[in-house]
């Protein structure tokens, strides 16, 4: 083989590694003018070709320089950024491993009341951090439950100061009172022993000033049922009662009257407070005026009741009082005796004592998810909710649905009534009071 063979030979060898190497047109610039003037490419043997036909030969070729493409300078910056990173992140692992050694040692017992961990147990810590956070929460809970017991405590005892209070004022207004009439009546005595002619005077109403309810009509001789002026409360106006002169000797204030479904008793608290209705038929006389009554003297209360079918039976308590409008209207009804039942005390759970009085727009009730007047059409001192309503609808025949009739739990035969099927509504009821110590 002739030398310059050789050179052409090298020189397409080159031109392809060229290629090979940069795949590249605009980079092809290999510089092999150097191998084709001077051609230092040299093919040499090295002994004799093998059986196999392969020759020991040794091509020599001159130093090669590539140009790369710029893009491949900042392989260099590349480095120094990875260096860089690289210790960014050994000096990330030396701060996480010092952090690590602080915090075991902050867990050190020495050091922190708070924990009591055995040497090297992180769990056991743990634990009892837990264990000491849930008594703690149990201890602040039961603190809790200790303040509310103490508020409702003095809720109950304010309750009892207010009504302790109201008594104790009403009483000594009371007092006052009685000491003057007794005054006043002493005077007129006195006046009409020494003076003859005041004599025909003491024919006339005048020893009582003051009519504070129907008895004190019945006891200057008025013995016809009649509306009457009284005026049970001298700081307060005088009003128009009906009175009943006949019933039980007489002397009745009547409260409430039920006749004829005249008068609609599904009222708001401002009727039940004022009063509503005819006096001389249907009517509540309201609740101001049964308070100013009642807590002008000791009242018993009577309550007729007749129904369809012509049973006419009555309740007697010889204790009634109803609160202010500041207490509610709440209801003190006590010592019952009779032949219709004691309703108003049916049971613990239906108990018509003490409670306040309740109307469709005021929920005083003991019946939580809703309001027992509403519900039962009516104004009155529900529990949650009645074993008595007479202030509920007025039904002139039987009914079905929600009982809220006139109604008297413990009537005759109530109780065998199916919930679903049919009810009845009392046909008259009539409430009235008269002092506890009068004697017709
Ligand atoms: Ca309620």
């Amino acid at each position: 083989m002739k030398p310059a063979s050789f050179c052409w030979l090298s020189s397409a060898v080159l031109a392809a590694y060229g290629l090979l190497v940069v795949a590249n047109n605009e980079t092809e610039e290999i510089k092999d003018e150097t191998a084709r003037d001077a051609c230092p490419v040299r093919l040499e043997s090295r002994g004799k070709c093998d059986e196999g036909g392969q020759c020991p030969y040794q091509v020599s070729l001159p130093p090669l320089t590539i140009q790369l493409p710029r893009q491949f300078g900042r392989i260099e910056e590349v480095f120094k950024e990875v260096q860089n990173l690289k210790e960014m992140v050994n000096s990330l692992k030396k701060s996480c491993q010092d952090c690590k050694l602080q915090a075991d040692d902050s867990r050190d017992p020495g050091r922190n009341g708070l924990l009591s961990p055995s040497p090297g147990s992180q769990g056991e810590a743990d634990d009892n951090r837990v264990r000491e956070l849930e008594s703690e929460v149990n201890k602040l809970s039961s603190d809790l439950k200790n303040a509310k017991e103490e508020i409702d405590l003095l809720q109950g005892r304010l309750e009892k100061l207010n009504l302790v209070n109201m008594n104790n004022i009403e009483n000594y207004v009371d007092s006052k009172v009685a000491n003057l009439t007794s005054v006043v009546n002493s005077l007129d005595g006195k006046c009409s022993s020494k003076c003859p002619i005041q004599e025909q005077i003491q024919s006339r109403p005048v020893q009582h000033l003051i009519y504070k309810d129907c008895s004190d009509y019945y006891t200057i001789g008025k013995r016809s049922s009649e509306i009457y002026r009284v005026t049970p409360d001298p700081k307060n106006s005088s009003f128009e009662v009906f009175c009943d002169m006949e019933t039980m000797g007489g002397g009745w204030t009547v409260l409430q009257a039920r006749l004829d479904g005249s008068t609609n008793f599904t009222r708001m608290w401002r009727d039940y407070k004022v009063g509503f209705g005819n006096l001389r038929r249907e009517f509540w006389l309201g609740n101001d005026k049964i308070h100013l009554l009642t807590k002008s003297k000791e009242m018993i209360l009577r309550i007729d009741l007749e129904d369809f079918n012509g049973v006419k039976l009555y309740a007697l308590y010889d204790q009634f009082y109803v609160a202010s409008e500041f207490l509610r209207y709440r209801l003190h009804v006590g010592n019952y005796n009779g032949t219709a039942g004691d309703a108003l005390h049916f049971s613990k759970h239906y108990n018509h004592d003490l409670k306040f009085f309740t109307t469709p727009d005021r929920d005083n009730d003991r019946y939580p998810s809703g309001n027992c007047g509403l519900y039962y059409s009516s104004g009155w001192w529900f529990d949650a909710c009645l074993s008595a309503n007479l202030n509920g609808k007025y039904y002139h025949q039987k009914y079905r649905g929600v009982r809220n009739g006139i109604f008297w739990g413990t009537w005759p035969g109530i109780s065998e009534a199916q919930p679903g099927g049919y009810k009845s509504s009392l046909k008259e009821a009539k409430m009235m009071i008269r002092p506890k110590h009068f004697k017709p």
